[in-house]
C-alpha cells in the first residue's frame, strides 16, 4: 500500500469511534477521503446516493434509530451546499450528525478558485463544531473533538479537509511549531453525563404531581427510551398520556393511557385532555405550538428535560426537573402515591374509544376517489408489529399521526422541527442500512417523493429492502388546505395534469411498482409490495380533497374555511361532497 494518507487518519478513527457506515457522494473536492475509505473499506462502508440532501437526512435518520452517530460526506461547494438541509434537520431535531465537507487546496484559498465556497462560514448556524483542518498533525485529536461534540450538545458537528491535506503524508507537519502546546492526545471516548435529576427537585415534582387530581403527561421525543417508566408513572397518577408527533413511539397507541397527539394533527381526546386538567406533567419535550398548550397560570406544571436551557421554554414551570427521562423517572414513580380515584382516566378511555371508531370510519374502503385514510388504515393492519415506519411532511402527518398504530416495538420517525418535505425516503433507506432485519415503510407525499425520488434507485442498488407507499393527490395538498384555513382560496398548489405514474419509475429502477386508483386493489398491492423481496412503490391516486381536519375543528378556522369557500375556491363542489361523505361515515354509526 502507498504511504498512509492524512485521509485515512480520519476513516480510521471514525471506525474507533464505532461508525460503521458513511453516507454520501463524491466529488474533485473529497478525493483524497474517498480514497481513505476505499483503503478502509472493511471498517467503515460507503454508501454512495444519488443526493447529498439525502446523505444527510439519511445520517439523521440513522442517528434517530440506532442513538448513534450519523456522518455524512460531500464535496466542496455544491456538494457541501446540498447537504444543507439534511443537516438543519439534524440540528432542529437535536441528532449528532457529522458532516464532513472536502475543501480547495489551501494554496489556492482565497483567489476565488472553482468550487471556493467556505463551508466553515456556511455551516456556522448549522454547526455546533466547525472546523477546517489545516495540518494532518491536528488529527486524529480535532475528530474526536468534533464527535464528542456532536454527541454531547446533540447537533452537527463539521469538518471540511481541503484537498491537499487530504492527500497529505500522514504524519507530515509542514511548519515550525511556535506555541508552547502539542495537539491534544485524546481518545475516541463519550461518556452522557449522569441523567438522575436532583432528589429535593424529584421530591417537589412528586409533592405537585401526589396533589394533583386531573393530570395530563404530555411526553416527547425525550422519552422515548423510557416507555416503562412512562407507563408506570400514568397508572400511579391514574392520568391520560398525549404523545408529541415526534413522541408517537413513547407509549404504544392502543395503550389504556394513551390519548394521541395534540395540536392540528392530533386527536380531540387529547385536544380536550389539555383544557381539563389541574396538572400538566411533561416529560421530555419541547412542544412548538403554545395555543395548543393550557393557558400559562391555569394549570401546576411539573417538566422533566435533559437541557436546562429548555425549562420553562414554553410554559412556566412550577418544577424544572433536569435530568434523562428514564433514570428520572425510575427515582421518582417510589414517590408517587397511587391515585385510587380512576374517574379522569376513564373519562378518556371512553373518548378515545369513541375516537379510534371514528378514525375506522374514515378508512373507508369503499370510497372512490380513494379516502388518503384508507391505505394508511391498511398499513397499519398489514405491517410487521416492529415495521418501523418513516413520514414526509404534509397530509401524509396527520394520516400517519392518527392512523398508524404504534404497537409492539414498532417505531415512527418525521422531520420533526424542521418539518421539511422530501425526508421520508431517505429516511427509510438510513434506517433499513441501520436494520437489515426490520420492515421499513416510508409513506410520503408525491411532492417530497418527487424532491428526492432518485434515492428509489439508490435502495436498489443498495439492496435495501425498503417499502414506499405514496399517497398521490397531485398536489401539495398541505398548503392547499393552509390556505383555505387563512380563508384564502387555494393558489398554486395542484400539480397540473398529468398525475405522476411514480410505479413506473419503481420498475424502470428494477424495483417493484404498482399503481393504484381503484380502492379495490389497495390492500393487494401494499400486501405484494410487503412480501417483495427487495425495494417496492406503491402510488396510490388519493382523493386530493380530502381535509386533515384538526381534531377539533375552532369556531375561528370554520369561519375562515367557510369564508374561502365563499370567496370562490376553485373546487368547492369536490370539497364540499368529501366533507359531506366524511360526516355521514362517522354518523352512521
Ligand atoms: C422543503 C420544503 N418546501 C416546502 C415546504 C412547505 N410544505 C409543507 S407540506 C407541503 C406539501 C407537501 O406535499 P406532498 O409531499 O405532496 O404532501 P401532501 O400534503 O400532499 O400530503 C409543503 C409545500 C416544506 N415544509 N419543506
Ligand atoms: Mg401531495
Amino acid at each position: 500500500m502507498a504511504q498512509q494518507i492524512a485521509s485515512e487518519l480520519l476513516i480510521e478513527r471514525l471506525a474507533d469511534w464505532g461508525v460503521d457506515t458513511v453516507f454520501g457522494l463524491p466529488g474533485d473536492g473529497i478525493n483524497g477521503i474517498m480514497e481513505g475509505l476505499r483503503r478502509h473499506q472493511d471498517r467503515v462502508k460507503f454508501v454512495l446516493v444519488h443526493h447529498e440532501e439525502a446523505a444527510a437526512f439519511m445520517a439523521t435518520a440513522y442517528a434517530k434509530a440506532t442513538g448513534k452517530l450519523g456522518v455524512c460526506l460531500s464535496t466542496s461547494g455544491p456538494g457541501a451546499i446540498h447537504l444543507l438541509n439534511g443537516l438543519y434537520d439534524a440540528k432542529l431535531d437535536h441528532m449528532p450528525v457529522l458532516a464532513i465537507t472536502g475543501m480547495q487546496e489551501t494554496s489556492v484559498l482565497g483567489t476565488g478558485y472553482q468550487q471556493e465556497v467556505h463551508t466553515d462560514k456556511l455551516f456556522m448556524d448549522v454547526a455546533e463544531y466547525n472546523l477546517v483542518v489545516d495540518n494532518p498533525a491536528q488529527l486524529p485529536g480535532v475528530v474526536d473533538i468534533a464527535i464528542r461534540t456532536a454527541l454531547a450538545r446533540r447537533g452537527v458537528a463539521h469538518l471540511s479537509f481541503p484537498n491537499d491535506v487530504q492527500v497529505a503524508d500522514a504524519d507530515e507537519d509542514p511548519y515550525q511549531h511556535v506555541a508552547p502546546a502539542r495537539p491534544p492526545a485524546t481518545a475516541p471516548i463519550y461518556l452522557p453525563p449522569p441523567g438522575r435529576a436532583r432528589t429535593e427537585d424529584l421530591e417537589t415534582a412528586a409533592a405537585v404531581l401526589n396533589a394533583g387530581e386531573k393530570i395530563a403527561i404530555l411526553a416527547g421525543v425525550g422519552a422515548l427510551h423510557a416507555r416503562d417508566e412512562v407507563l408506570a408513572v400514568a397508572d400511579r397518577l391514574g392520568a391520560p398520556v398525549i404523545k408529541t408527533l415526534s413522541g408517537k413511539a413513547v407509549i404504544p397507541d392502543d395503550s389504556e393511557y394513551a390519548v394521541g397527539g395534540i395540536g392540528l394533527l392530533g386527536t380531540r381526546p387529547g385536544e380536550n385532555l389539555v383544557e381539563d386538567c389541574d396538572t400538566l406533567f411533561m416529560i421530555g419535550t419541547n412542544f412548538p405550538y403554545t395555543q395548543h398548550l393550557p393557558q400559562p397560570g391555569k394549570v401546576k406544571v411539573v417538566q422533566i428535560e435533559a437541557d436546562p436551557t429548555r425549562a420553562g421554554l414554553r410554559m412556566p414551570t412550577e418544577v424544572p426537573v433536569i435530568g434523562d427521562a428514564k433514570e428520572s423517572l425510575q427515582a421518582l414513580i417510589p414517590l408517587l402515591t397511587r391515585k385510587s380515584d380512576r374517574g379522569h382516566l376513564e373519562k378518556y378511555q371512553k373518548d378515545m374509544a369513541k375516537w379510534r371508531s371514528e378514525m375506522e370510519d374514515l378508512e373507508n374502503p369503499k370510497r372512490s376517489p380513494i379516502a388518503p385514510q384508507y391505505p394508511m388504515g391498511v398499513i397499519d393492519d398489514l405491517a410487521a408489529d416492529d415495521a418501523i415506519l418513516t413520514c414526509d411532511s404534509g397530509t401524509i402527518a396527520t394520516w400517519a399521526a392518527r392512523h398508524w398504530t404504534i404497537r409492539g416495538d414498532r417505531r415512527f420517525y418525521l422531520s420533526g422541527n424542521l418539518a421539511t418535505m422530501a425526508p421520508g425516503l431517505p429516511y427509510a433507506l438510513g434506517i433499513q442500512h441501520a436494520f437489515p432485519g426490520r420492515q421499513v415503510i416510508a409513506y410520503v407525499g408525491d411532492g417530497g417523493f418527487a424532491m428526492l425520488m432518485a434515492e428509489f434507485l439508490t435502495a436498489v442498488r443498495a439492496g435495501l429492502p425498503i417499502k414506499v407507499v405514496i399517497n398521490n393527490n397531485s398536489s401539495l395538498g398541505q398548503i392547499l388546505w393552509e390556505q383555505m384555513v387563512l380563508g384564502y382560496p387555494e393558489f398554486g398548489v395542484r400539480f397540473p395534469s398529468p398525475v405522476a405514474d411514480f410505479a413506473a419509475w419503481a420498475t424502470a429502477c428494477g424495483g417493484y411498482g404498482a399503481k393504484v386508483d381503484n380502492p379495490k386493489k389497495v390492500e393487494g398491492a401494499i400486501k405484494e409490495a410487503l412480501a417483495f423481496n427487495g425495494p417496492a412503490i406503491v402510488d396510490i391516486d388519493v382523493d386530493p380533497n380530502e381535509p386533515p381536519l384538526p381534531g377539533k375543528v375552532a369556531y375561528d378556522q370554520a369561519k375562515k374555511f367557510t369564508q374561502a369557500f365563499l370567496k370562490g375556491q376553485p373546487h368547492k363542489v369536490a370539497i364540499a361532497t368529501t366533507l359531506f361523505k366524511d360526516k355521514i361515515e362517522q354518523l352512521k354509526r
